[in-house]
Order: structure tokens, then sequence, then C-alpha cells
């Protein structure tokens, strides 16, 4: 294992090395997704992101299906959730992702079908002869045991293949029922080329059945939604408390600790706050097209960039009371941010991390390292698009192929009777002049220093390879990771479930991730991963099977 005494190899180096074992035509292809990073000055060079992962690469990527099911729909606690296919599909499905929710105003009784795994469970007949039939009476049944606000169907890779109307059954049963909104997904696994797609088909339904079903006024002065924020490991609630102490009242997170009427209320917004980029950019847009709510990128993950977000809001409200009100909720919660800093950052500083995750966490997880004086030297994203890289600006410029031309763009015009800009032109450009950067995202090549490796949908022998060249003192991604990371002697931090961990995010999470890290990084006992055997043979020779 190259120690980093030898002294860090160049980037160009650690990329051919990267590419070196691959047939000339795969190195080819994956030259294109590794991109040695250049800053701003020169402009970020372009990155090739959201095509197929070549077959035969074990790559850290999900299905269409996962990013449906799972990562939108999953929050959604008052919603029952069937999935149309095979149980296995529903089975490992079903509570994986650790999105938090708690019960809301309705107390311990309130609805809550999470812990439930609903599966038409199709079998070897359903295939030939069609499963439309066993939908129906799934969706019935549980109509009639639950009586649901909602009921989703998730089409898994057979559905889609066996030809079943999905949509046309829903439908039909939502008539029927007509206190029940019923609406299906066509988030087939092979729909996309990742869980990306399965995001868009999902935001796309929940736009088109659920947001603006309710006019009834919801309270608030300052009213913003919470677009892409999933409550990992309690992050919402977190997000939730800081909010509320400066008076901001979150209408709908889509979709951590959400419930059907957030989303059927979330019109109401004057702001729309966008977290994750990657998940949920286009409702904003639709939001912003159909409705007239303009909307801004935050980040809650960092204690610089929670409060740089939150003068954001208040700045954007325009409400001396407001504005105080945040300098005041900021002062008082940094001392405590302040104190862990101060104490940890002499162990942490001058570190390395690397980090591949999703979407948007490669990106704003570098924030938090920041924060203890360590330096992100590799990252990038399972499923980000060009965008996500190298900022919206890019936007026009993306290439769309046969792939993203197969995912539906919903075309949204303003409501007749709802759209209603919150701000003149004037207001919102005198506010982009003030630094309220409306509609805009620059990605995350412009954070990552020059000479870094930006690399997109990452997989198996790539990670290997790198942590072996590069040896960063830690390495965030997923469980697929977690043990051939961990057996290379590179402590591991799971970055999509948090191990067990978490809050992150917000004040006080940022204080349990800066505890975290330091454990990690400072932790001796991965010196010891090499067995003691390995270190110093007792026995000699080898076996002899002939
Ligand atoms: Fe957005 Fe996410 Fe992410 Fe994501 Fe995900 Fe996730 Fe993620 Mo895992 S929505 S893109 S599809 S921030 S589940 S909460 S951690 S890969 S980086």
């Amino acid at each position: 294992m190259t120690k980093k005494a030898t002294g860090p190899m160049a980037p160009a180096e650690v990329k051919a090395e990267l590419l070196a074992k691959y047939p000339p035509k795969v190195a080819r292809k994956r030259s294109k997704q590794i991109m040695i990073n250049e800053a701003l000055e020169n402009g970020t060079p372009e990155i090739t992101a959201n095509v197929r992962t070549i077959p035969g690469i074990i790559t850290m990527r999900g299905c269409t299906y996962a990013g449906c099911k799972g990562v939108i729909m999953g929050p959604t606690r008052d919603i029952v959730n069937i999935t149309h296919g095979p149980i296995g599909c529903a089975f490992y499905s079903w509570l994986t992702r650790r999105n938090q929710t708690d019960p809301g105003p309705e107390g311990p009784d309130g609805e809550n079908f999470m812990t439930y795994a609903f599966s038409t469970d199709m079998q070897d007949q359903d295939i030939i002869f069609g499963g439309e039939k066993k939908l129906a009476a799934a969706i019935q049944e549980a109509y009639d045991l639950f009586h649901p606000k909602s009921i989703a169907v998730f089409a898994t890779c057979p559905v889609g293949l066996i030809g079943d109307d999905i949509h046309a059954v829903t439908k039909r049963m939502k008539e029927q029922f007509g206190d029940c909104n019923v609406y299906a997904f066509s988030c087939e696994g092979y729909k996309g080329v990742s869980q990306s797609a399965g995001h868009h088909i999902a935001n796309n339904q929940v736009f088109r059945h659920i947001v603006g079903e309710d006019d009834r006024p919801v309270a608030g002065k300052y009213k913003i939604t919470l677009l892409g924020e999933y409550n990992i490991g309690g992050d919402g609630f977190e997000i939730d408390r800081i909010l509320k102490k400066c008076g901001i009242t979150n209408i709908a997170t889509f979709s951590g600790n959400s419930t059907y009427q957030q989303f059927a209320t979330a019109h109401q917004a004057d702001l729309n706050c966008v977290m994750c980029h990657r998940s949920i950019n286009y409702v904003a847009d639709m939001m912003e097209t159909k409705y007239g709510i303009p909307w801004i990128k935050v980040n809650f993950i960092g204690a610089k960039a929670t409060a740089k977000s939150l003068r954001k809001i208040a700045a954007y409200f325009e409400d001396q009371a407001l504005i105080d009100k945040v300098e005041q909720v900021i002062a008082e919660e940094m001392p405590e941010v302040e104190a862990a800093v101060k104490a940890i950052v002499p162990r942490t500083e001058g570190k390395t991390a690397m980090m591949f995750v999703g979407g948007s966490r490669a990106h704003h997880y570098q924030e938090l390292f920041n924060e203890l004086g360590m330096k992100t030297i590799s990252a990038g994203y399972e499923f980000g698009h060009r965008d996500d890289y190298e900022g919206r600006r890019v936007i026009p410029s993306i290439e769309v192929d046969a792939d993203s031309r197969n995912i539906e763009e919903i075309e949204v015009e303003a409501d007749a009777t709802r759209y209603k800009p919150r701000k003149t032109a004037a207001a919102m450009q005198a506010l982009e002049q003030k630094g309220v950067a409306f509609k805009d995202y620059e990605g995350l090549a412009p954070d990552m220093e020059a000479g870094t490796l930006i690399i997109d949908d990452l997989n198996q022998h790539e990670a290997e390879t790198l942590v072996k060249l590069m040896k960063p003192d830690i390495f965030c991604a997923g469980i697929k990771e977690k043990f051939s990371v961990q057996k290379l002697g590179v402590p591991m931090k799971q970055l999509h479930s948090y191990d067990s961990g978490g809050p992150y995010a917000g004040f006080q999470g940022a204080i349990n991730f800066y505890k975290e890290i330091d454990r990690l990084v400072n932790s001796k006992v991965w010196s010891y991963m090499k067995a003691p055997w390995q270190e110093n043979p007792q026995l000699s020779g080898a076996y002899v099977w002939e």
C-alpha cells in the first residue's frame, strides 16, 4: 500500500492508474467520467454524467424503482405504498433507508404505514396472464383495512415487461373510492440509468396528483417548503427545530417526515428552498411556473452553511423582525458549535477525506469537513447530472440522450386561478443584487480545490484503487463500499444511512458530525488491520493439492 510519506501522487497519475486495467474502449468511456478539477479561473472542465454504467462494472448505483419508491416516496407516512411485483422488490426496499418520521399533531395514533411492506406478490401465473386483477384486489384490500387518504402503486421490472396498465387500474379505483387518492408510478427498475430517473418519475406524479389539492389556508407569516430533505437520521427534525425557533413556517418537506396534507398544501408557500438539487430541482421550477413561487438553493449541512441559508431565507422576506430573529438564533446556536470545532480541530486539521454518495451529499458534506480543517481530495456522485457538478448554467448544453428522453418532462403552465408572483421582477432583481440568487446552483466542482479528482459513477475497482493510491484519512460512501474500504485500513463513514448516527444537519447535527469524525480519523484500530500471522508468519510453505 502506498504510504503518504512517499508524497502525494499527481492527479493525472492517479487517473491513469484507475484506468490502467480496463480494455481500451472501457478506459476511453470511463476517462470522460474522471475529471481533474481545475477550479474556476479556467472554467470547470466538462464531465460525462447520467449515462449508462458499462456492463460488467460493479457500480455503486441503485435502480429507478429504488429512487422512486425508496427515496422519494419512502418517507411518506400516511400514504399506503404498494409495490406491484414479486415480493423481493418490496421486501428489500422496506425500511432500508433511515428516514425517520414522527406522528405529528395526530399523536401516537396518527397514521403511519411505513412499518408495513405492501406488495402484490406476483407469481409466475401473474406474469403469464397479467397482474392487473391482482393489483386491483390489493388496492381494495389496503383500502378496506386502512381507509388511507392515499394509495400509491409502484411498478417493478416485470410489470413493465408484461405491460400491465397500472395507471388505468389506479384511476378506476380512485373513482370507485371517491375519498382516496390513488395513482401509480411507472418506475420499473430498468427505466432509467440510475435512481435519478426514479426521483423524476416520483416527483412528476406527486406534482400532478397531490400538490395543490388542498386550498384551505395554512397559517404562518413566513411560509416556505423544504424540497429534497429526507430526514435521514433525523436531519429534518433538527432543521425544523431551527426554522421554528426563527419563526419560519415550513409547510411541507419533500419528503422527509412528510404527510399527504403537506404536499397538498405546498403551493401556498411563499418560497421554495431546495436542499437536494439532484432529486427535486425540476419540482421547484414547476412550482414557480404554475404558482409563482420563487426558489433558492439552501444547504443545512455544515454550521456555516446553515447560518448562510437562514440569512438567505430572511433576506428574501425583507422583514427586519425576521432578519433580527435569525441573527439572534445564529448567535445563540454558534457558541456551542465553535467550542466543539476548537476542541476537535487540532486533531483533524490537515487530514483528508473522500466522498462518493448518490447526489448532493458528496458536495454538501465538504462543508462539514472544511469546518474541521479537512480537505476533500476526491469526490463524486453515483447519479448526479452535469449541472450537479458544473452548475446550472450548463443545463442548456446537456445532451439529451435516449435514456433521458425516456423520462417524462411535464409541460407546466401558470395556474388559471392560483398563479400569483410572490415578488415583482424589480424586487427579485434587487434581491439578486443583494446576493439572494434565485434558481441557481453552482455545483460541486467550483467548491473543490484545483487538482482534486471528481469521479462520476465510481465503481468497486476504482474505489479500492483510489484508497490504495491516495490513502485518505476517511472514506465516505455506502454499505456496499464499507467493508472493502475498512479492510484496506481506512475508516469509513456511511453518508447515506449515517451508520447508526445522526442527525448531522443544522447546528446540533454539525456537532454530532465533528465528534464522529474525530473518533473515526483518530482511532488506532485501523493500524491493527493486518492479522498477526500476516505480519509474523509462524508457519511457512504452501498447501499442495496434487
Ligand atoms: Fe439527494 Fe438524498 Fe443524495 Fe438522493 Fe440517495 Fe440519500 Fe444520497 Mo442515499 S435524495 S441525491 S437518492 S441527498 S438515498 S437522502 S444518501 S444516494 S447523496
